[in-house]
C-alpha cells in the first residue's frame, strides 16, 4: 500500500515554504516529503485506494524474432501474460483495444469516403459535457464498447461519451431484440474497469488533423458485484468503483491516427510504442522502451489563452520563449490542438505540453479520468513528469467521471522548472484552488 495521500498533501503544502527536492520512484512519485500543520491530510474511500498497489511487473523476454513480422503486440503481450500469469487477462483486454483501434483507424481514414464527417445526427447531439457530438465520436464509442465487451474481461466502462458509467447494459443488448440482453459475457472473478476517450480531438476530424483514442484500466474494486447484478443500484456502485486514483491503473495508453497509426502503452514496465503494419494487419514494435528526454526545447499550449493563465505559468513561458529559462535555450512553440497527437511529440521529443487551468476553467480544459490520468501514467513510465501546476496528477483521486484538471506534462526538468514558479507563488487564490482540489480528491 502506497503512502499516497501524504504525498498529495505535501504537493500543495510546499505552497506555503520553500520549494523541496523531487525525487523520482516508479510509483508512487513523491514529489515533496514535507508537510504542514495547516494542511488537513485528505482521506479516500476504502473502494478508491483498494486498488493501489505496488505492483513487479516483469518484461517480456524476446529469443527469438520473425524477421518478417518483427515483434507484433498480439505476441507481446502473449509473452507479458507468460512472464506475469496475473496478467492474463489483460492479454484478451488489451487485444479487444487494439482491434477496435484498427477498425477506428479504418473509419477516420474514410470518413471522407463514407461520409462519416460532421455532426451526429445533422447537429443538436450534445454530450454531457455540453459538447457537440460528431457521427465519429459516437460511431467510435460503440465499436470500443462492443471491442472491450466481447473480450469477457470488463465489467464497467466510463467514456467520455457516456453520462455516467456503466456496467453497460445497452452493450448487452441483442441487435434488433427489443430490449432484450444476451447473458452476461463478463467472466466472474476477471473484470476490469475500462476507461476511454474513444476519439479525442475529434473537433480536428474533418480536417484530417491527427486525432487519438485514450484508453485507462483499473481492476474492479471488491465491492463490484453489486454493480453487476442490480440494475437499480448499478450507477452508484459502477461510479464509485470508476472513481480511481491514476496510481491504481493497471495500463494505459493511446492510439494515434496520424501518417501512420500508433499503438503506445504502458503496464508499468516502461512504454511502448507500435506502429500498425496494413500489410500484415498487425501493430508491430516500432519504439521499444520510449524515454523522455530530460530537458526538450518545445512548449506546447494554447496561446489564445495566455492572457488568461495563472500568474506563474505566463512568466514561465516568457522565460523560456526569452531564453531566460534554466537552460538559457530560446524555446519553440508547437500545438496541435489535439491531445494525443501532442503528447506523442512530447514523449518523442521532450518538452512541455499543457492544458494549464486559465481565469474561465480553473480546473482547465482535459478530463482527468480518461485523459489526463492515463497519459500522466504514460509520461512517468518514460522517465516523464505531470502535474497540475503543483500537484502530482496521479495523485488525485476524481470526484466525477468527467472532471476536469489542468494538466502539465512532460519533460521532468521541464516540468519542474514550471512547478518552481509555482512554489515561489504566494497568490492565496492559487493555494486555495490547489488545496479545494486535493481535498475534494479524498472526499
Ligand atoms: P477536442 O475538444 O477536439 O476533443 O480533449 C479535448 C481536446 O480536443 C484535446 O484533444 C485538445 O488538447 C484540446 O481539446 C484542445 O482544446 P483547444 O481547442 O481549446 O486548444
Amino acid at each position: 500500500m502506497r503512502a499516497v495521500l501524504l504525498a498529495v498533501a505535501a504537493t500543495c503544502a510546499s505552497a506555503f515554504m520553500a520549494p523541496s527536492p523531487v525525487s523520482l520512484s516508479r510509483r508512487p512519485l513523491r514529489l515533496s516529503q514535507s508537510r504542514s500543520a495547516a494542511v488537513r491530510v485528505p482521506r479516500a474511500s476504502p473502494v478508491m485506494m483498494a486498488n493501489i498497489k505496488e505492483r513487479t511487473v516483469r518484461a517480456p523476454v524476446f529469443d527469438e524474432v520473425c524477421e518478417q513480422t518483427g515483434i507484433t503486440l498480439t505476441r507481446y503481450m502473449m509473452e507479458v501474460s507468460r512472464a506475469n500469469p496475473e496478467l492474463r487477462d489483460l492479454e484478451s483486454l488489451i487485444s479487444g483495444i487494439q482491434q477496435a483501434c484498427k477498425t477506428i483507424s479504418s473509419l477516420v481514414d474514410r470518413a471522407t469516403i463514407t461520409g462519416m464527417v460532421g455532426y451526429a445526427n445533422g447537429g443538436g447531439s450534445i454530450n454531457v459535457q455540453g459538447e457537440e457530438q460528431k457521427k465519429l465520436d459516437v460511431v467510435t464509442n460503440d465499436v470500443l464498447k462492443r471491442a472491450l465487451r466481447f473480450t469477457g474481461k470488463v465489467g464497467i466502462i466510463a467514456s467520455e461519451e457516456e453520462d455516467v458509467p456503466v456496467f453497460n447494459k445497452d452493450a448487452y443488448k441483442v441487435p434488433g431484440g427489443e430490449g432484450k440482453y444476451q447473458d452476461v459475457t463478463v467472466d466472474i472473478g476477471s473484470k476490469y474497469v475500462t476507461v476511454f476517450d474513444p476519439l479525442d480531438g475529434s473537433s480536428n476530424v474533418d480536417a484530417n488533423i491527427p486525432t487519438g483514442t485514450i484508453f485507462g484500466v483499473y481492476e474492479e474494486a471488491e465491492s463490484m458485484e453489486n454493480c453487476m447484478v442490480n440494475d437499480d443500484s448499478v450507477e452508484g456502485s459502477c461510479l464509485l468503483n470508476t472513481l480511481q486514483p491514476g496510481d491504481a491503473l493497471v495500463a494505459s495508453g493511446y492510439c494515434l491516427y496520424s501518417s501512420s497509426c500508433m499503438f503506445v502503452f504502458t503496464i508499468g514496465a516502461g512504454v511502448n510504442g507500435f506502429t500498425y503494419d496494413r500489410s500484415i494487419g498487425e501493430f508491430v514494435l516500432t519504439h521499444p522502451n520510449i524515454q523522455l528526454p530530460k530537458r526538450g526545447k518545445i512548449y506546447s499550449m494554447n496561446e489564445a489563452n495566455r492572457w488568461d493563465w495563472d500568474k506563474p505559468l505566463q512568466d514561465y513561458v516568457t522565460a523560456i520563449q526569452t531564453g531566460q529559462g534554466q537552460t538559457k535555450a530560446k524555446y519553440s512553440s508547437r500545438y496541435i490542438g489535439s491531445m494525443v497527437g501532442d503528447v506523442h511529440r512530447t514523449l518523442l521529443y521532450g518538452g512541455i505540453f499543457g492544458y494549464p487551468a486559465d481565469k474561465k476553467n480553473k480546473d482547465g480544459k482535459l478530463r482527468l479520468l480518461y485523459e489526463a490520468a492515463p497519459m500522466s501514467f504514460l509520461m512517468e513510465q518514460a522517465g516523464g513528469l505531470s502535474l497540475t501546476g503543483k500537484t502530482r496528477i496521479m495523485d488525485l483521486v476524481p470526484q466525477k467521471v468527467h472532471q476536469r484538471v489542468p494538466f502539465l506534462a512532460g519533460s521532468y526538468d521541464d516540468v519542474m522548472e514550471m512547478r518552481s514558479y509555482y512554489d515561489a507563488c504566494d497568490d492565496p487564490e492559487i493555494i486555495k484552488r490547489c488545496l479545494a482540489r486535493l481535498e475534494g480528491s479524498a472526499k
